[in-house]
């Protein structure tokens, strides 16, 4: 059963432009289909229908590394498969494991491991002389094209800056948001600051498919990314983003990272320390180019979760900056971040429990947190760990928080991440169990699961929470030096690279059938067929079913195959910073070992 049927939504006529794209693609693809009938793919105009039948082979489409375990799925029957190279050689013959049934997309894989096979090179998995895959690459390098443009992916959502055709490409486009006029919402209203001070909050990254700006999700992808930075130094200094910052001392992902720090120091009231939970329109904006946006920006509502967030990622960034430094500029904006966080602290200290909602008046992304023990341990551990008062180890212990797979909302494995990285005595010790803990039952859930998964709940943002199992895995791998880990971690990449139910390459611009239609502004609006290359979709999940419009025929009810390639579902389909900032982290660290 094929389903091309686009359901109508809001922006419909947004959804139309794509769809001519679609068709234009599609012709295109049927022309080098022709030329390579063996290729089992299809084009997003012949989707196959969720509940499909259809059996596909599914695999890492970037590839594997020649001495790293490796295998493919199948939706069905199997039984002997070989993989052949580029001048139709057999190099390899094996056979499909028993089938295994996945309750999360009611159906059954049968995995085929072909690790045996270690020579670099193009191949074609075949099964019973008759399904076919499409190419599977065996390199050392099959990552690093994925590794950069999921960096690149944030410069493309600078907000505030031309991105020029010499950085960006045919994605091109003109300045928006320039942020320098921006009122105080009443919910932000303070005596220093009365409603409607006009106040300026330049730069940053657009937080999503949305125009707008958020601290609390800010503060987990910029640490993530200095993370990352810090921790794959190699990989850093060698890697060239072509942004306009390129050519100056400091390494590009840096460079791109900063230019979201200095965003976030511009959210905290001087007088008081007090940080802006986020500066947005009060309705989202229409699917148009960010130069035709004319709504108001406000700064709204200070809250304990942004000063909290804001000063974790502070404290961090003061301790890593002064390592690069350039002419005395980093050890002076690590001044700056240190005093920052320590102003927010102390504001939340004075308001330890202001939990963030929407005013009545604003309707974009809330962000809305109810449970603060989290933030105010990750704050606690990165100000000790920069500062080592001991206060702050005082107010760690006083908030315990669970390890758990990083999310926005949930932020306390980044004060054990950073503890096991950084600390000493005890609290290192203690850190780096919980994260191997974590990590060990993460591969505990891979070990049983169909399709080499680890995680078990398809939430919004899914493919986030794979990527942030992998950063975990990769954390106890660098921890620890066992293999186990970074092997585990591989497959987390490989799922989201296509090794997965629905076939799909969930990242732009990546491998041979991967997400065309995010739900992302620039991407819908900007007239160019291509996607902007390198955004991690959300992916797969049944939180929301209707946002494509009442007719839910094209969204399966089970988690793992629900997702729809097209612009209107942001549930299943938005691209996120916080989605990309541990893409970033998978790839690198993986890229670079
Ligand atoms: O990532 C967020 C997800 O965890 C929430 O369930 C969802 C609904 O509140 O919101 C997601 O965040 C969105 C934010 O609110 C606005 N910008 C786009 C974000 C990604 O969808």
């Amino acid at each position: 059963m094929l389903k091309c049927k686009k359901p109508l939504t809001k922006i419909t006529k947004m959804a139309f432009k794509t769809k001519k794209k679609e068709l234009m693609k599609t012709a295109v693809l049927a022309g080098a289909f022709a030329a390579a009938s063996m290729l089992t793919l299809t084009s997003c105009n012949e989707t196959e229908t969720q509940s499909a039948s259809k059996v596909e082979i599914f695999i890492d489409q970037c590839g594997y590394f020649p001495k790293s375990p490796k295998a493919a799925l199948i939706n069905g029957k199997a039984k002997n498969f070989k993989l052949i190279n580029d001048n139709g050689d057999i190099v390899y013959e094996g056979k499909a494991a028993a089938a295994q049934y996945y309750a999360e997309s009611d159906q059954t894989y049968k995995k085929m491991d072909f690790s045996d096979l270690q020579t670099a090179g193009t191949y074609t998995l075949v099964v019973d002389d008759t399904i076919k895959s499409m190419p599977i690459h065996i390199g050392a390098n099959i990552y690093d094209d994925v590794a950069t443009k999921a960096v690149k992916a944030f410069y493309y959502n600078r907000a505030s800056m031309e991105i020029k055709e010499e950085f960006g490409g045919k994605w091109a486009r003109k300045a928006g948001h320039p942020d320098t006029n921006v009122l105080v919402h009443k919910s932000a209203a303070s005596a220093a600051r009365p409603e409607g001070t006009v106040i300026s909050g330049p730069g940053g990254w657009y937080d999503a498919g949305d125009y707008n700006k958020y601290i609390v999700n800010s503060g987990i992808s910029t640490y993530t990314m200095l993370l990352t930075t810090k921790l794959y130094e190699k990989k850093a200094v060698s890697t060239s983003l072509n942004i306009p910052e390129t050519g100056n001392l400091l390494p590009d992902i840096l460079d791109e990272t900063l230019y979201n720090l200095r965003w976030m120091l511009t959210m905290q009231d001087p007088n008081d320390g007090g940080v802006y939970h986020k500066l947005t329109v009060l309705s989202f904006e229409d699917f148009i180019m960010p130069d035709q946006c004319q709504k108001q920006r406000y700064v709204v509502a200070k809250g304990t979760a942004a000063a909290l967030d804001f000063a974790a990622t502070m404290a961090f960034a003061s301790r890593m900056l002064p390592h690069y430094d350039e002419a005395g500029e980093m050890k002076a904006l690590a001044d700056s971040c240190i005093k920052a966080a320590t102003k927010a602290y102390n504001w939340a200290r004075k308001n330890p429990d202001v939990k963030f909602r929407n005013p009545e008046d604003v309707s974009t992304g809330e962000y809305g947190d109810w449970m603060l023990n989290d933030e105010w341990f990750w704050a606690a551990n990165e100000m000790w760990l920069t500062t080592k008062d001991a206060q702050y180890a005082k107010d760690a212990e006083a908030h315990k928080a669970k390890m758990t797979i990083p999310t926005w909302g949930d932020v306390g494995s980044l004060g054990y991440i950073s503890m096991a990285l950084e600390g000493s005595g005890m609290n290192e010790t203690a850190a780096k169990e919980k994260v191997l803990t974590l990590a060990d039952s993460l591969l505990v859930n891979e070990s049983v699961s169909p399709i080499y998964l680890s995680m078990q709940n398809y939430e919004w943002g899914s493919n986030s929470t794979v990527a942030n199992c992998g950063l975990v895995k990769m954390i106890a791998y660098r921890l620890t030096g066992d293999e186990k880990y970074f092997n585990s971690a591989q497959n987390d990449l490989h799922y989201i690279l296509g090794r997965n139910p629905l076939g799909v390459c969930f990242v732009t611009g990546v491998g041979v059938k991967s997400t065309r239609n995010p739900h992302h502004r620039p991407s819908a609006a900007d007239g160019i067929d291509d996607p902007v290359p390198g955004f991690l979709s959300g992916g797969p999940n049944i939180a929301v079913m209707t946002d494509c419009g009442d007719d839910t025929s094209n969204r399966s009810q089970y988690p793992a195959i629900s997702y729809a390639d097209e612009t209107c579902s942001y549930s299943t389909n938005e691209i996120a910073i916080n989605w990309n900032a541990p893409l970033v982290f998978l790839t690198w660290s993986i890229s670079e070992m």
